[in-house]
């Protein structure tokens, strides 16, 4: 693509930005300095910035283009949406067409027993309500002391004060007095870090064990629920071992503990079901659910809701004071069913649990050959690669965390492949769309990265051993 001609230059661009506009999760001075790089427009999986630099999305925007960029059938739904009713909310007895199909569609596709919607406009404020659901539930059960709610290091919930008290980031909990009183964490399933010796089954098994003797612990009358993401998403695309979820079932079922499954990241098809919950036969009572639900072309989020707690709380629950202007968007609904419609009359999902699922995890694994990559993990239209300087005792590097995967996702965006990295693993999420051809063409770019990225860390020094995770 050649630059757009109307369009003012990157630096003048860049210099506005710097001025006027706060980046979230970014260090001002340090991006002021560098400026922002300017996307202006996106097709299929690809991204165009200002001065024409083409680059294979690898990340689907932030995890969510899943049908890919430029649809306009999205935008004609969108249009016909805001010349009829652009607005009116969901308070007070009232409703409307899109926020009725759009409910009636989720609970199609949702497993059977989730029937019940709950909508906000991000993952983030769909956790709120889940935070303040659950325990509404459980006060109106009459059990009101089951108030506390267990999630896990390292998982990422969102960013409001609730949810990212939820979320298990160090480095977010250090800022702006966090977590809330009764949010408590726990390990997480993250084998090729934390397993040391141990078979990955037998892992799976013991950090699952860890939610039950919290359990015991606190005694399971202050417990109202355990919230997880099917695999971790932005905690590096972690997966867990196979015995993980079925053990961590076993234990809510028992302990009487709402289990609630984060799908912003795996629902919509990105594990190659409609939801992670599917792939994994998790059977959550509440579902989080964003991003994919309208592929990024609208702000939209909700709480799915199982039959059980739904009756409780319509039979006996009386106002749930909680709610959102934005709550059932007439325009992000309609999006978002448009959305679904393309997902399922395209076998976009099934193509990739039968085709490309399966090719990139061939194509995948094979990057574990590399001697930069100490694991090449997949699944679905996820993917990871673990950095180490010695990729047979799982090595960490002896520099900082994170050093290795910046200078590796730096030469990534040179090489016109936008790959992310979390510390030292590289990370990807691409458009469910991507055809086989084109994970080719992401394979060979992400083979070039990684020769490139192991020479500038030798020519730097920086392939020095840190932690062995293995003896
Ligand atoms: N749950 C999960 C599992 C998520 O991944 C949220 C909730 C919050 O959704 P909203 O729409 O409020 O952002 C998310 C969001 C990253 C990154 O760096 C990941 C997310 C958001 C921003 C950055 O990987 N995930």
């Amino acid at each position: 693509m050649n630059r757009i001609a109307n369009l003012p230059s990157t630096k003048e661009f860049q210099k506005i930005d710097a001025a006027h506009h706060v980046h979230p999760f970014s260090d001002m001075a340090e991006l002021n300095q560098t400026g922002s790089r300017v996307i202006v427009k996106g097709d299929g999986i690809f991204l165009y910035d200002n001065d024409g630099a083409k680059f294979l999305d690898a990340m689907s925007g932030l995890w969510c283009v899943n049908i890919g960029y430029g649809r306009s059938e999205l935008a004609k739904a969108a249009e016909k949406q805001m010349q009829k009713l652009p607005f009116y909310n969901t308070f007070f007895g009232t409703t409307h067409p899109p926020v009725i199909n759009l409910s009636e569609k989720i609970s199609s596709i949702a497993p059977k027993h989730l029937n019940h919607v709950f909508f906000s406009s991000s993952g983030s404020e769909a956790n709120d309500t889940n935070i303040r659901l659950v325990r509404h539930f459980w006060a109106t059960y009459g059990k009101p002391t089951k108030k506390i709610i267990i999630s896990r290091l390292n998982a990422y919930h969102g960013s409001s004060l609730g949810s990212a008290s939820l979320g298990g980031m160090k480095s977010m909990h250090s800022q702006g007095g966090m977590p809330i009183p009764d949010i408590i964490h726990i390990d997480q399933p993250y084998w090729y870090a934390e397993g040391g010796n141990m078979s990955p089954n037998d892992f799976g098994i013991m950090r699952a064990k860890e939610l039950e003797t919290k359990i015991m612990e606190i005694g399971s009358d202050n417990i109202a629920a355990f919230i997880a993401e099917p695999i971790q998403g932005a905690g590096g695309v972690i997966i867990p071992p196979e015995t993980y979820w079925p053990e961590i079932q076993r234990i809510c079922e028992e302990h009487n503990i709402l289990l609630i499954a984060d799908e912003v990241i795996c629902g919509f098809g990105r594990t190659g079901n409609w939801f992670g919950s599917d792939t994994f036969s998790i059977k959550p009572d509440l579902m989080t659910i964003a991003k994919g639900l309208s592929s990024g072309y609208q702000p939209i989020g909700g709480s799915i809701i199982s039959d059980r707690v739904a009756s409780v709380l319509e039979t006996k629950g009386g106002e749930f004071c909680h709610g959102y202007t934005y709550s059932g968007h007439p325009v992000a609904a309609a999006v978002a069913c448009e959305n679904i419609r393309i997902l399922q009359e395209e076998n976009i999902i099934s193509s990739v649990r039968d085709e490309t699922g399966p090719y990139l995890k061939e194509k995948w694994a094979e990057l574990s050959n590399h001697p930069l990559v100490g694991e090449a993990r997949s699944l679905g239209m996820l993917g990871a690669i673990e950095l180490s300087p010695e990729p047979k005792s799982r090595a960490s590097f002896k520099a900082a965390e994170g050093t290795a995967g910046l200078i590796t996702r730096n030469i990534c965006i040179r090489n016109g492949l936008i790959m992310r990295h979390v510390y030292d693993k590289m990370i990807i999420s691409p458009p469910l769309i991507i055809t086989t051809y084109e994970i080719d063409n992401l394979m060979s770019l992400v083979w070039k990265c990684l020769d490139e990225a192991k020479m500038v860390l030798e020519e730097k020094g920086l392939m020095s051993v840190g932690n062995r995770r293995t003896q």
